[in-house]
């Protein structure tokens, strides 16, 4: 440690000292990082109220009106750090096989290498904070210690939301045996430079190096770097599963509970999905969130299928969020939430209030767009970028699970792959078995939206939604889900959904939003045993008769034409997911192949 560090002395910093690898690499990093100070971080709402104060002197945080948004702050990035960045984003391993063909791959020691020298002194004149947490339950037996060291206010604030921080990791730490059982996360903002921004996972070491991002995903080192591509791997020794996925509780009016876990890529509305608030007809059902993100999935001691979200709170996408489009996330943002690079509006007091696209307030006159540029309705660009996200607690959602933080987890019913798709996947059907089940989520393809750059409406393949996620060769990551089914004494029924199936006039046949119960109502049904279903080359898929469909603005042929099958368009989408296969050469598992002969001979 040099000696013009000024360490905090604190409660965090004496439990940090008394355990000899956090110190080794605390030292470690700080003789590296060279902070003038270093803080430990507690995660209590007082220490988040500290944060944001300093913050304001900082220019990291503006102060939202507090009657309108009591404890909202607002924070904007560098207009050039506004999303993950999956092409900087690599897995260090000895070999390049570790990582597959989907993954960037970095020898882990060339990596070491090469991003030392960027965090030399990279803290110089700066605050490092010291952030213990844990993902999951601390008394579950999944959950995870992760530290993360950064030189970014922003971030602490935001993990203090997103995990659970503070004493409550160093308690998991002091368990006999645990003592070394932590991911070391170091992260530093640098200079923001996209050259030099590198997001590196060191599976082998449990440590993670992101430099040059303040950007959420790149940013937050325990959500997709931690709970999705350390997890994943980790998993795979272990025998679980961490995944990109929403988990749900539906309660139906006879008091039955089932918990759905879901997958769809970005753009597809997991969160909304995850909130969604039953119509009219459902009234008598409710619907409940446990996480909309990340689900970590474990086989129990009766061979079931059990699940917790492993985050504390919801980083969400917010232009569209509306009291129509997800009311629950409006509630959910009322209080205590930061707002990343929406528009920044002056209120007549002087105070700030926050604006987005498609929200329920009119346009502003006039407002500071994402980038802090003065904006006007006529000035024919977004005020809020279209990645901009709302942090919020999970405990603001109205319609949180009452388990939602059982160490215990939940058990999984039913597992939903989606995409978005405006032909050839009709809008529902049942997997014939797992591995069926397996091939279907590997083979999950979503079209481009406008949000994203490039072309508009193209099918990308990405296998569970996983794709950028997966922390290991994507081969042993399909292998380790056929893996997992025998384990189970009974698993959970895999669908996959289409809400997005176009007619010929290009129009949306199916409603969405919460008229997704009247397919979840079926899903429910199938996984108990309860609903009928026909067979098909794709699937079991329900008739129009064992749907609800009353009251709907669409009629039983309507709802006909979304699940019309076309043999062509299905050879087109076989064809298709050859780009997939063909990157996995010689690698596929076999159940891979047998499933895609079994799908041609069906047709
Ligand atoms: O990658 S982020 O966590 O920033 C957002 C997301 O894709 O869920
Ligand atoms: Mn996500």
């Amino acid at each position: 440690m040099t000696a013009s560090t000024a360490v905090v002395k604190s409660a965090g910093e004496s439990r940090a000292m008394s355990n000899p690898y956090v110190k080794q690499w605390l030292d470690e990093c700080i003789t590296l990082c060279q902070p003038d100070k270093v803080v430990f971080c507690d995660g209590t709402p007082e220490e988040r109220k500290r944060l944001f104060q300093e913050g304001l002197k900082t220019g990291d945080f503006y102060e939202l009106n507090q009657k309108k948004w009591p404890g909202c702050y607002y924070h904007r990035s560098n207009s050039n750090d506004v999303a993950r960045t999956e092409h900087l984003t690599f897995i260090c391993t000895p070999s390049e096989d570790m990582a597959g063909p989907t993954n960037n791959w970095m020898s882990d020691r060339q990596a070491y290498a090469k991003l030392k020298p960027l965090y030399r002194g990279c803290m110089k004149g700066r605050t490092m904070y010291v952030l213990p947490f844990v993902m999951g339950p601390a008394e579950s037996v999944l959950a995870k210690v992760g530290i993360e060291l950064t030189d970014s206010l922003y971030v602490a604030a935001s993990m203090s939301i997103m995990t659970r921080m503070g004493n409550v990791a160093w308690d998991v730490l002091d368990k006999p045996g645990n003592a070394n059982a932590f991911t070391r996360c170091l992260h530093s903002i640098g200079d923001v430079n996209p050259d030099r921004r590198y997001i590196c996972h060191f599976p082998l070491d449990n440590t993670i190096w992101s430099f040059g991002s303040g950007y959420g995903g790149n940013a937050l080192l325990g959500k997709k770097c931690l709970a999705l591509r350390i997890a994943s791997y980790l998993g795979r020794q272990q025998d679980w599963m961490a995944e990109h996925m929403l988990l749900m509780g539906a309660q139906a009016p006879n008091g039955e509970k089932s918990y759905i876990a879901a997958a769809f890529p970005s753009a597809c509305g997991k969160t909304n999905f995850a909130m969604l608030i039953p119509p009219d007809r459902y009234r008598d059902w409710k619907v409940t969130t446990v996480g909309d993100d990340i689900a970590w999935m474990w086989v129990d001691e009766q061979g079931k299928m059990r699940a917790i979200n492993p985050e504390s709170g919801y980083f969400g996408v917010v232009p569209g969020t509306n009291s129509k489009s997800n009311p629950n996330a409006v509630k959910s943002m009322q209080k205590d939430t930061i707002f990343t690079n929406v528009a920044l509006v002056t209120l007549d007091d002087g105070t700030y209030d926050v604006w987005w696209e498609d929200s329920d307030m009119p346009a502003p006159a006039k407002a500071l767009d994402w980038q802090g540029k003065e904006w006007t309705p006529a000035s024919g660009t977004k005020a809020a970028h279209p990645n901009s996200r709302f942090t919020a607690p999970a405990i603001n959602n109205p319609v949180l699970d009452e388990n939602w933080d059982d160490p215990a987890g939940v058990p999984v019913t039913a597992i939903m792959f989606g995409g978005r798709r405006s032909k050839t996947i009709p809008l529902v059907f049942q997997s014939f078995n797992w591995i069926h089940g397996v091939y279907i989520g590997a083979t999950i393809g979503s079209e481009t939206t406008a949000a994203a750059t490039g072309a508009v409406g193209v099918v990308r393949r990405d296998p569970m939604a996983m794709l950028p996620f997966i922390g290991y060769n994507i081969r042993d990551y399909l292998v380790h889900w056929f893996h997992m089914r025998k384990k189970m004494t009974d698993c959970p029924r895999i669908f996959l959904v289409n809400w997005f199936r176009k007619d010929e006039k290009g129009r949306f046949v199916w409603p969405g939003f919460g008229e997704n119960m009247r397919v979840l109502e079926w899903i429910i049904n199938r996984a108990h045993g309860r609903a009928y279903a026909k067979e098909t080359p794709l699937g079991w898929m329900p008739r129009p008769e064992d749907i609800n469909l009353e009251g709907l603005t669409i009629d039983k042929s309507d709802f006909v034409k979304i699940q019309t099958i076309s043999a062509e368009e299905v050879k087109q989408e076989i064809i298709s997911q050859e780009e997939l296969f063909l990157k996995l050469a010689g690698d596929l598992p076999k159940e891979m192949l047998f499933q895609r002969e079994l799908l041609i001979s069906r047709l």
